[in-house]
């Protein structure tokens, strides 16, 4: 089996040579019940929730093939204390106007506490023990985490990054990250936003000025260049 590069959007990926999976993370952001379950925050907000569910099989495909070549593998949750003591006001009064306060109850527990039901990642993509799981209080997954100490503890400098949504916590993380100086890769069919057109317009904005961000990919050529099957678009 050959590992290579990718054949990503808009320049092959990485920018460095063929993927190294001893370098290389692959990062499940926020697969929990309140983004993309029945009855979780992005359902009590009204959300079609097809739109966030739509990536799951694909990463599952993708997380197998990780596992299964030793990439190093970090999922996140967002979260907050049950006390919401680290719940920023403002956070709170802006889900309060669409229906779905952080902290209330709603039907899988209370919405985006930690703990919750709700809070947690969906089987389909669970963690398994060794996995390491970042809970962060924001968007961004470097913000007020131990992201950055796990990624560099364990000599990574490339990230694949897949979860929802696309234009939050997702976009959130890459930019982070690449300002961090992490080479990085988003899954296009392993995302989802809340909007179609809000998915589309973050995939499109990573792409501008090179790779402002990084580059794009689907899954079928990650899992190509990881001589795992052949190339779908
Ligand atoms: C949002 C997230 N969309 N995980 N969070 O509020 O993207």
């Amino acid at each position: 089996m050959t590992i290579t590069t990718v054949d990503a959007t808009p320049y092959t990926w990485p920018f460095d040579g063929p993927i190294t999976p001893a370098r290389t993370a692959l990062l499940l952001i926020d697969w929990q019940t309140d983004f993309c379950g029945p009855g979780g925050y992005v359902d009590q907000m009204g959300y079609d929730l097809a739109l966030t569910r739509a990536g799951l099989e694909p990463t599952a495909r993708v997380l197998g093939a990780a596992r299964e070549l030793g990439l190093t593998v970090i999922h996140t949750r967002e979260g907050h204390r049950p006390d919401l003591s680290d719940l920023p006001a403002n956070k709170r009064w802006r889900s309060a106007q669409v229906g779905a306060e952080i902290g209330s109850a709603g039907p899988c527990g209370r919405i985006l506490v930690r703990g919750e039901p709700g809070w947690e990642i969906v089987p389909e993509v669970a963690p398994i023990p060794g996995e390491p799981v970042v809970d962060k209080p924001g968007k961004g997954a470097f913000y007020a985490t131990d992201l950055d100490l796990l990624l560099r503890g364990a000599g990574i400098t490339h990230i694949i990054l897949t979860g929802i949504t696309t234009d939050v916590c997702v976009h959130t993380t890459m930019r982070e990250a690449n300002d961090r100086g992490y080479e990085c890769l988003v899954l296009s069919d392993c995302t989802g936003a809340t909007e179609r057109k809000h998915h589309e317009a973050a995939l499109s904005m990573v792409t501008m000025q090179g790779g402002i961000f990084g580059a794009v990919a689907t899954s079928g050529q990650l899992l190509a260049a990881l001589g795992k099957q052949t190339v779908t678009t």
